[in-house]
């Protein structure tokens, strides 16, 4: 059988797009079959009004390329998704990536076939013919946050007017003018998104089963000598980025929480609060570790809301009650102050579910809710929803999906036993969903594309992990998720907010410097715990 690529990559977003460049400057022919019309990925299918980065814009960009960095104007700190989209477009552009993509091409099974040793890709285009190639590898790029979620709430189809999904919001836009807008879900899309929302609805109710957590963004536009330094130093940032376990340059306080007098304690939080973000996290470095120490840092964060809501009730109704880091952190721009509105509502459904949905609303609470239209904001099938929408077959026609039937199990987030040749970028059991995605992204693209460069160096054809590396890995990554409280908590990072999902702690917790150095060891050693054939 003949092989048409040496690579088919899934998916057009900041991993396959960075893919595809690699594997071109390194000689190798590919493919990017992609769903959408265009690239982006995450920033492609999340339009929500208010959708931005949490993680500020100088930082959450591509590295590989100086002049790329050195020509870019990002115009805000925390970049909205217009503008991370534009961002998208211009890289597709300045390497002439798209005539090696398929768009509005949906990968729908991939078979390994033993005696050849390639994969027998099929592919469906949105209104066309089926088609199939033949690829030496496949090198997964489909996000670890792009299935989404629409949970099964009784009466949902009858609903008459307009539902929308934050994960897969209309192109054309949503105009909410004199509508009453009904939202499910208080995550970070949510919370992004009501301010906005709020401003044009007549009324906006939203329903919150679980309240968040969320700090300030303290978004602004990007002063000029800020960005002049920035770009002035980008290799040295870059460098102190990838030495943090978030693979984001911000200043960790080495000291405890508990072990610091609450005077300066309270002085740490708000210093952090003040300067706004994710790095709120990071004023201490046992928030995660220590139950004392993240009571006191959700006490200070609940005690915030009340500063800000009005109505005692609706106030007591935010304030969240599990630890905070349980979920992602939620980076927001007046969302409390939203609930002092006159047209928004909060509708607190942790104790009994909504009923079901009408054609003209919701029932909750005994309560008929009209709504003109519907937001889920529900989330997503996180990290293995993606990846198990494809039909994946292995050795011995074995499917991921009964191969993950107890949760994923990988080797690195990479790569899985008797899947050979067949890559994941931010895969399960690698950091991606808990650092910044870009340097994961360009860490796992590097990889891969060394990892093939050797293989044809060395004439082999076929690379998979060996079982006894995979569960090594798959036993590390349950350890040290087990150090922290982030595993003892229901989130979608151990697949709770999907019913009847394993409950396994999906992310490799260990932190970025953590993980490339088992990558390097890896390298280092000959590709250990791989199989090269
Ligand atoms: O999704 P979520 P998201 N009835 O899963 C609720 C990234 N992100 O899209 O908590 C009622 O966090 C659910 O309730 P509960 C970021 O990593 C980044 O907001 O399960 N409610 C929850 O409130 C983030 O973590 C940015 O009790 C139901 C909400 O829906 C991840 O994406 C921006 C329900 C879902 O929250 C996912 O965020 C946006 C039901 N049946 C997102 N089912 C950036 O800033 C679900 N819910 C980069």
């Amino acid at each position: 059988m003949s092989i048409d690529f040496d690579a088919v990559i899934i998916g057009a977003g900041f991993g396959g797009m960075y893919m595809l460049h690699k594997l071109r400057q390194k000689g190798f022919t590919a493919r990017v079959f992609e769903a959408g019309k265009g690239v982006g990925g995450t920033w492609y299918w999340n339009r929500y009004p208010g959708a931005r980065c949490d993680v500020e814009s100088v930082q959450y960009s591509y590295q590989f390329d100086p002049d790329l960095e050195q020509e870019w104007e990002w115009s805000e700190r925390y970049a909205t998704q217009p503008e991370l989209l534009r961002y998208a477009n211009h890289v597709a552009d300045r390497y002439d990536l798209r005539r090696d993509i398929r768009f509005e091409t949906r990968v729908s099974r991939a078979v390994f076939d033993e005696t050849a040793n390639l994969w027998q890709v099929e592919t469906g285009q949105v209104g066309g013919a089926a088609a199939k190639v033949t690829a030496r590898f496949v090198i997964t790029a489909m996000g670890c946050l792009s299935s989404p979620n629409t949970p099964k709430i009784p009466g949902l189809e009858d609903f008459e007017g307009p539902t929308y999904h934050t994960g897969n919001w209309p192109h054309e836009g949503v105009d909410f003018t004199g509508k009453t807008v009904g939202v499910i879900g208080t995550g970070s899309s949510a919370i992004q998104s009501i301010p906005v929302m709020a401003e044009q609805a007549k009324h906006l109710t939203v329903f919150q089963r679980t309240a968040n957590y969320t700090v300030p963004a303290h978004n602004k536009p990007l002063d000029p000598g800020y960005v002049r330094e920035v770009k002035a130093n980008y290799r040295e940032m870059r460098r102190r980025a990838k030495t943090k376990p978030a693979g984001i340059d911000f200043t960790i306080n080495s000291a405890s929480a508990v072990e610091t007098p609450e005077e300066e304690r309270i002085r740490q939080f708000q210093a952090r609060w003040d300067y706004g973000g994710l790095g709120f996290m990071a004023s201490f470095s046992d928030l995660l570790l220590n139950d004392d120490s993240n009571r006191f840092a959700a006490d200070f964060v609940r005690a915030k809301i009340g500063e800000v809501v009005k109505d005692p009730k609706t106030a007591a109704a935010l304030v969240p009650k599990n630890i905070i880091g349980c979920k992602r952190l939620c980076v927001d721009t007046g969302y409390w102050a939203t609930f002092n509105r006159p047209n928004v509502t909060l509708v607190d459904i942790s104790d009994e579910p909504i009923e079901r949905i009408t054609p003209t609303g919701l029932r909750a609470k005994g309560e008929d809710f009209a709504v003109d239209c519907l937001v889920l904001a529900t989330g997503f099938d996180a990290m293995t929803g993606a990846l198990l929408k494809v039909d994946f077959r292995g050795r011995g026609g074995i499917t991921l999906k009964e191969r993950w039937n107890e949760g994923p199990k990988t080797y690195l987030g990479l790569t899985v036993v008797d899947f050979p040749n067949l890559f994941m970028i931010t895969g399960p059991g690698s950091p991606s969903v808990l650092t910044n995605m870009l340097p994961s992204i360009e860490q796992h693209v590097d990889f891969i594309a060394d990892c093939l460069e050797t293989l044809r160096n060395k004439g082999k054809t076929v690379i998979e992990p060996v079982p006894e590396a995979q569960e090594e890995w798959v036993g590390h990554v349950g350890d040290v998720s087990n150090i922290t409280l982030r595993s003892t908590c229901s989130s979608w990072y151990v697949g709770a907010n999907i019913p009847g999902k394993p409950r396994v702690f999906m992310p490799y917790i260990g932190g970025l410097p953590a993980y490339i150095q088992a990558c390097e060891k890896v390298v280092a050693n000959g590709y250990e715990g791989f199989a090269l054939a």
